[in-house]
Parts: structure tokens; C-alpha cells; sequence
């Protein structure tokens, strides 16, 4: 038989011989496609098809960026339930940086630093001057750095604060240096679960029309999916429909990142962690679905860096950064490593196979791509 064929047979036997052949002639899936995806019981099929895609996408390059986290406030309005991050103001634990504080965090940053990733609690008091403050000193210090700043949910509550208009909010960011916002704060779309694990977040509709917002306005942006709480596969296929749809409209998603829920110190009781293999296929159909989004991160922070690395079998092609200082996944039980160093991440990727490439937050490419190891190195360092 030809490789072509033994392929057929396998999809045929697993009953998705059509979604495989719509998936190898680059067609759109649809919803129901990609739940007979979820339920096929052989992983590696699913994997199979998605690193296709990946590979079609981006050959054997992974990419990684050296940044740095900048967590200004962990005091929020908001109360998300599954959130093991966020304080009330005067709780123990509370606390909110100075800009004396924020700078030196920023000083302590390598030069080569590429990106700084500003977010935070929606706090009941800072106002929009301060962040405009914030990020004039980083980009003082940093002028290489770009600044990926502010989740929608933030720039919605600085719009309420502020009594301004989320536009007004967006054009004085990027007046200071904003270039991207991260993709926190989508969580899941569907309106019954969003009330249940975060009832005073805004909703899906307003999350979309501030990224279509920041996106007409020559903001990039990033796309995110909370998903192993409430929530069921359905839900997630139509989450990423969702992301899908205003992608056709906009263009402006760069990266699309699956976050694992992290069970540990959050409200959000009585969840059992979803299986290693759940979160593969959850990253193997995004990265089938999203077929108008080139880049999907194995956020190694939320997944730990073993998943991460298999995950670059199952669609993923990015690994994010060396991070520093990350809060949010750590205080809600994530167990891996506070940050990794450049060198770590690029033994990380070549061990796999693949060969490492540098990149900014839009994925601009900083370096030459270096080689993968060979068998003989990959032994050694799988013995090592
Ligand atoms: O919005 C909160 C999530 C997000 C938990 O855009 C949790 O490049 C798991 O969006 N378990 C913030 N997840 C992180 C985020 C992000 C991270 C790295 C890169 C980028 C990017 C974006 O973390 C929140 C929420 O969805 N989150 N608590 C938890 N217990
Ligand atoms: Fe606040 Fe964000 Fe935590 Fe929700 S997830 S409580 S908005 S810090």
C-alpha cells in the first residue's frame, strides 16, 4: 500500500476519512467535525492530522521570546472564580507596585529583552494616567521591548473608570508604546458557564468587539480559551468558532494559546484536572480549527514543560518565553519551573526535533533558525 493509502485506512477505520481528507485539502472544518475529532480514541490520529497542519504552516520551526512578565496589581474588582491570583484590597497577599517598583523590575530585565507582558486586577482606583506613566518608563528603559499590554477585561474597566471610551482607552495606550494585548479575559464564550466562573467579567460579545476595536485600530492581538472547568467540548468547538469568525472579519489574531485550568486556591472547587491526553487534544483541535490564525502557543507555565514539548507534536509551534515572574498559573498550583533561561528553551525545542527560532511578540523573526540535534546528540541528552 502507499503511504497515502495506509493513511486512508486508518481515518476510514477510525470513521474520519472525510474530515482527513478536508484536513489534507486545506478545507475548513466545521463545528461537528471537530467533535468527532474529540471523540476519536486514537490520540495520535488526531495528533497526526494536526502537526500536519503545523508542519504545512511553519516546516520544523518552533518559535520562543525572551520577556518578562510585569504583574502591576493583584487587586481586583472583578472576583473571577476560578482565579487564585486576585485579592481583595487589605487582604494578606494584596499588593499593587509603585512605579519605582515596576521600573526596577524592568532594569533587573536583560537588554536583549524582546517583549514585556503588562497585565493585572482590574484595581478599584489606579487611574489611566498611571499606566500611561507605566509604560513611557518601560519603553524608556526597554526601547527594543515591545509592549504587549492589558487584557480586553482591563481596557474595558479602565474605559469605566475613566468614564472614556475603550477607543480612547486604546489610542492613549498606543500613544505610550502599546503594541499588542495579550489574550487573557475570553475564558469561555458560552454565557451560561461565563456566569458561573465569572459573573462580573464582561461577556463574550464585549470581549470580541474590543479586540475587533483594537485590531481596526493596527493593534495585534492574542486569543486565549480557559478550558477542564465547566465546560464542555461543545463549548470549546464553539469558542474557537467564535475566535475563527472574527478572525475572517479582522486578521488581528497573531497567536491563539489553550490555558489549562489550574485547580489549586481558587473558589472553583471539586474539578478533577483534566488528563494529559484531554489537553492534547484540545491543542491538536484548536490547531485544526483555527485554520485562520497561524500561531498556537504550548504555554509550557500552564502545561509544564514536558506537556509542552509533546504538545509540539499535537499542532502547537510556539513554547511563549522565558516569562519571569509569572503569577497567575503559579499561585493556582502550576508546577513548573518560575521561568526558563533562552538556552532551556532552545534545548527544549531541539530535543523534540525541531529547530528553534527567536521572534518578537508579532512573531517577527530575530534570529537565523539553528538546527535540530541529531539522533546521536538527542541520545545523549535523553540519557543526560
Ligand atoms: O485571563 C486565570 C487564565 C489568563 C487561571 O497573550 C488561569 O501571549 C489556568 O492570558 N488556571 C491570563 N488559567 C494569562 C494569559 C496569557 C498568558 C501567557 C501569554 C499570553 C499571551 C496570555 O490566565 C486569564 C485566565 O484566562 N487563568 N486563572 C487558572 N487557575
Ligand atoms: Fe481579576 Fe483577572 Fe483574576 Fe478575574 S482572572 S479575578 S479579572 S485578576
Amino acid at each position: 500500500m502507499t503511504d497515502l493509502a495506509t493513511m486512508h485506512a486508518r481515518y476510514d477505520r477510525l470513521g474520519l476519512a472525510d474530515v482527513a481528507a478536508r484536513v489534507l485539502g486545506g478545507e475548513r472544518l466545521s463545528i461537528e467535525d471537530g467533535e468527532r475529532l474529540f471523540a476519536c480514541p486514537d490520540v495520535t490520529a488526531l495528533g497526526a492530522l494536526a502537526h500536519h497542519a503545523r508542519t504545512r504552516l511553519h516546516g520544523d520551526k518552533t518559535y520562543f521570546v525572551v520577556n518578562r512578565h510585569l504583574n502591576y496589581t493583584n487587586i481586583c474588582v472583578n472576583g473571577c472564580l476560578f482565579c487564585a491570583y486576585r485579592r481583595e484590597r487589605g487582604e494578606d497577599g494584596a499588593f499593587a507596585l509603585s512605579l519605582e517598583e515596576a521600573e526596577a523590575k524592568v532594569r533587573a530585565t536583560p537588554e536583549d529583552t524582546a517583549e514585556i507582558h503588562v497585565v493585572g486586577g482590574c484595581h478599584p482606583s489606579l487611574p489611566l494616567a498611571f499606566f500611561e506613566e507605566l509604560l513611557a518608563r518601560v519603553k524608556r528603559l526597554r526601547p527594543k521591548a515591545l509592549l504587549k499590554c492589558f487584557t480586553a477585561v482591563e481596557i474595558a474597566h479602565f474605559a469605566r473608570l475613566e468614564s472614556i471610551t475603550p477607543r480612547e482607552v486604546l489610542a492613549r495606550l498606543k500613544n505610550v508604546g502599546l503594541v499588542m494585548m495579550p489574550g487573557g479575559g475570553a475564558e469561555i464564550f458560552d454565557p451560561e458557564v461565563r456566569t458561573r466562573i465569572c459573573p462580573h467579567k464582561l461577556t463574550a460579545e464585549e470581549w470580541l468587539d474590543i479586540h475587533r476595536l483594537a485590531h481596526s485600530m493596527g493593534l495585534r492581538t492574542n486569543c486565549t480559551m480557559l478550558f477542564g472547568h465547566l465546560e464542555t467540548r461543545r463549548h470549546r468547538m464553539e469558542h474557537l468558532d467564535a475566535l475563527r469568525r472574527l478572525q475572517d472579519e479582522t486578521g488581528g489574531f497573531t497567536c491563539f494559546i489553550p490555558l489549562p485550568f489550574q485547580t489549586e486556591n481558587s473558589r472553583l472547587t471539586g474539578i478533577t484536572p483534566l488528563t494529559g491526553l484531554e489537553e492534547l487534544r484540545t491543542i491538536a483541535v484548536s490547531r485544526l480549527m483555527l485554520d485562520n490564525i497561524r500561531h498556537i502557543k504550548a504555554y509550557w507555565v500552564m502545561l509544564g514543560v514536558k506537556q509542552a514539548q509533546a504538545a509540539l507534536y499535537y499542532g502547537a509551534d510556539d513554547l511563549d518565553g522565558t516569562v519571569v515572574e509569572e503569577k497567575i498559573g503559579h499561585m493556582a498550583g502550576a508546577k513548573s519551573e518560575a521561568a526558563l533561561t533562552k538556552t532551556e528553551l532552545m534545548a527544549m525545542i531541539r530535543h523534540c526535533g525541531f529547530t528553534p527560532v527567536e521572534r518578537d511578540s508579532l512573531f517577527n523573526e530575530l534570529s537565523e533558525p539553528s538546527a535540530p540535534l541529531g539522533p546521536a546528540s538527542q541520545e545523549a541528552a535523553c540519557a543526560s
